[in-house]
């Protein structure tokens, strides 16, 4: 597949809400996939700019605020210097790591804002909001709660019920509370700048599609992710709607001042969040004397948006409108979201306190960073939902870190220094080939290294295309055929008899080690650091070595140059013990109890999963009724990308039942199909359909949804218990 590589990259990781600490999930979705990305493209002499930052505003901050007792701005100011200590640890390495609570992006955003309003890109509308007369404020959707109309759960916020996944608009909710003062808020009406959607749907699909903006070719949706696209589309033919770009709250970017009715009005989050990778660019270029524009106004810039898969239709879809409505900006070359990663067959939920939060690896196992990024990449979720386990951490690390790469390195520094005193051993091309054996096939070390060419060049194209996990498999074989170059040729058996082959072997074997040094740093930036050490080499400043290396291979040429002096080894890695894994398990239960035990406020006290849901009595499940059903009818639901209507045959009636499988099963895939039904949930009423009863599924730990069935032929109507 032909590659398209501009001159210049932006690289953005998707920036951290300040409200809480960073986890596993965050770096496998969005910030080491771009760290790999972005080493890569400065080993290969490209310019690139890596920015991030804090996102420091929305509603989510204000209510940690107020959860804990303290100012916004103490919240940010807390948890935006741990992102940025915690990035560093980990070797997330970017240019510049910023914030949205900075006058520059407070400045910038407003601008973008007026540009927008001066084009009338904006369309003013009013709507009835809830309003706390007591704490004289319009509520966000998070600081409402209140009976969801769906389920009954009695703590669903405004924009969502945590219990039955249902998205909700705040006046849907039954009985509505403030969470600042449990006061019943009262509908006031607002007026707000939105952005109509629906104005830009043609233009959008055309440019996800087929890559064309404008009537010009821009990027190749070919390169951009199935599921990314996948969800764009749906996002689409679900039908775009104005959204809201401003919100009646007290924290934020405040709506320029002279607008008329912008009083007490800030930025909505999902704007003025993504102009913060503008915004830190400007700074980056105010801080090294250098021009940010052609970064982001420069149709030969490729825009690059590293995120996890909630964050795609802002990317995708919202972004890019308001890029374009504003004019002076390209559009995003690719968005490459990875999905989510699961922890212990759960999924990572910082409310519940599941989770391994990275600055406490990084304290509990220290010098560790690289064995965590090798794992990290090794099970990214790059197209689907992937798994973390301890027991999976000590595998990789005992057998592909420790029994693979660092012993072929470890060997092979050995050996030198036995055989040759740590100096790189010379030999000549035709005296040396001739050994006990006879001529060696051709030439062996130009063979050996041509092969390790091959898996470079496979690997930088896997890397183009933000297929890291195979991009870290290529890498890994070439350590393989060193251990298999020794394990076959076994030269310290015969290095007295043929010393000239051993030369050979020898050589070869420090060739690729040279290789590995520059090839493992986008992964393993500590470990190379480590192996030019041992290599007594210069550090590598990731200013084009790896194309220098791909050069010198093609050219048949020495990356360490016989009589080259070697330091001494050192290992690499270390086993991980049992005890190591134990304690981090117990760790993570313990949190994970004290937290479900308190049963949090905005978490309700069972979890999430059935194998580690709550203890119930035998009277509990006797109430539930399950019987056999069978599906006679499926259909989508208007408007709801997740549902489908269905019609199951449960032998005394046919009831209808709504369902959210509809990103997993095609209606037409269901009918005819054997399914168990929970018969006496008490009917609810979604998206106008009143659905009575729920289908059983069961969901694996990468997010993939299988119906449970009955035995084979089993009659419809049986009950289940
Ligand atoms: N802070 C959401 C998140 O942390 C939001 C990302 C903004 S990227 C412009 O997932
Ligand atoms: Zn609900």
């Amino acid at each position: 597949m032909a590659i398209r590589l501009p001159k210049r990259y932006l690289v953005t990781s998707a920036l951290p809400y300040a409200n809480g600490p960073l986890h596993i999930g965050h770096l496998a979705g969005a910030y080491l996939s771009a760290d790999v990305f972005v080493r890569f493209l400065r080993l290969m002499k490209k310019d690139v700019l890596f920015v991030c930052g804090s996102d420091e505003n929305g509603a989510a901050i204000t209510m940690r605020a107020q959860k804990e007792g303290i100012t916004p701005q103490e919240i940010v100011d807390k948890y935006h210097s741990l992102f940025e200590d915690t990035f560093k640890r980990i070797g997330i390495s970017f240019d510049i790591y910023h914030r949205t609570s900075s006058p520059l992006h407070h400045e910038t955003s407003q601008d973008f804002f007026r540009t927008l309003e001066k084009k009338g890109q904006f369309v003013m509308k009013e709507s009835m909001q809830f309003y706390d007369e007591k704490a004289q404020q319009f509520l966000a959707d998070r600081y409402i709660k209140g009976t969801c109309p769906k389920c009954g759960y009695e703590s669903a916020y405004g924009d969502q019920c945590e219990n039955c996944g249902s998205t909700l608009n705040p006046t849907d909710l039954i009985n509505p509370k403030s969470t600042l003062t449990n006061e019943t808020p009262v509908l006031k009406s607002t007026t707000h700048w939105y952005l109509p959607l629906e104005n830009h749907s043609e233009w959008l699909s055309e440019w996800l599609e087929n890559g064309v903006f404008n009537g010009k070719k821009v990027h190749d949706p070919a390169e951009w992710k199935n599921h990314v696209l996948g969800q764009c589309k749906s996002w689409i033919e679900g039908g775009l709607q104005p959204r809201a770009m401003t919100r009646d709250l007290d924290w934020g970017v405040d709506v320029p001042q002279e607008l008329p009715g912008s009083a007490g009005k800030k930025l909505y989050v999902w704007l003025d969040a993504p102009i913060g990778y503008i915004s830190a660019t400007k700074q980056l270029a105010e801080d090294r004397k250098t021009d940010w524009k052609k970064y982001w106004q420069d149709k030969d810039s490729a825009l690059i948006h590293f995120i996890g898969k909630d964050n795609i239709v802002f990317h995708s879809i919202i972004f890019p409108a308001l890029l374009k409505a504003h004019g002076d900006y390209i559009l995003p070359d690719n968005v490459p979201a990875n999905a989510f990663m699961n922890l212990e067959g759960q999924k990572i939920s910082t409310s519940r306190n599941w989770a391994i939060w990275v600055h406490e690896y990084l304290d509990d196992l220290p010098g560790k960073e690289d064995e965590l990024r090798y794992v990290m990449i090794k099970n990214m979720p790059e197209q689907r939902d992937s798994e973390f386990t301890w027991n999976n951490y000590q595998d990789l690390v005992d057998n592909e870190l420790v029994g693979n790469l660092a012993n072929f390195v470890n060997r092979v520094l050995v050996l030198s220094h036995k055989f040759y005193k740590g100096k790189v051993p010379k030999f000549e091309e035709e005296q040396d080939f001739i050994g006990s054996h006879g001529p060696l096939e051709d030439s062996f070390v130009e063979a050996e290294l041509m092969d390790v060419f091959d898996m470079l060049f496979e690997m930088r194209e896997k890397l183009y295309l933000y297929d890291f996990r195979g991009a870290l498999q290529q890498l890994m074989n070439i350590s393989t055929m060193g251990n298999q170059i020794l394990q076959f040729n076994e030269p310290w058996k015969i290095v007295e008899d043929d010393p000239h082959k051993v030369k050979a072997i020898m050589n070869c074997c420090i060739q690729i080690v040279a290789a590995l040094s520059v090839a493992v740093r986008p992964f393993m930036p500590f470990t190379s650091d480590k192996m030019r050490d041992m290599l007594n080499l210069p550090p590598i400043e990731e200013k084009g070595e790896l194309l220098k290396v791909l050069d010198r291979l093609a050219e048949g040429e020495f990356l360490i140059k016989p009589g080259h002096q070697l330091n001494q080894p050192e290992h690499l890695f270390t086993r991980i013990s049992d005890e190591v894994i134990q304690k981090q398990m117990d760790k993570l239960k313990s949190n994970h109890l004290e937290t479900a035990s308190a049963g949090t406020p905005d978490t309700p006290k069972k979890s999430d999963n059935n194998h580690t849901a709550d203890t119930i009595q035998f009277d509990d499940f006797a109430k539930v009724s399950i019987v056999t059903g069978k599906i006679t009818d499926a259909i989508k639901v208007e408007k709801a990308d997740k549902l489908l209507r269905l019609t199951v045959d449960i032998g005394s009636e046919k009831r209808t039942i709504v369902s959210g499988i509809a990103l997993h099963f095609k209606p037409e895939d269901l009918i005819g199909k054997d399914v168990m039904v929970v018969a006496n949930l008490a009917p609810r009423k979604l998206k106008g359909i009143e659905s009575n009863g729920m289908l059983l599924t069961a969901e694996d730990g990468e997010g993939r949804l299988g119906l449970v069935s009955p035995p084979v032929g089993w009659p419809v109507g049986s009950h289940v218990g």
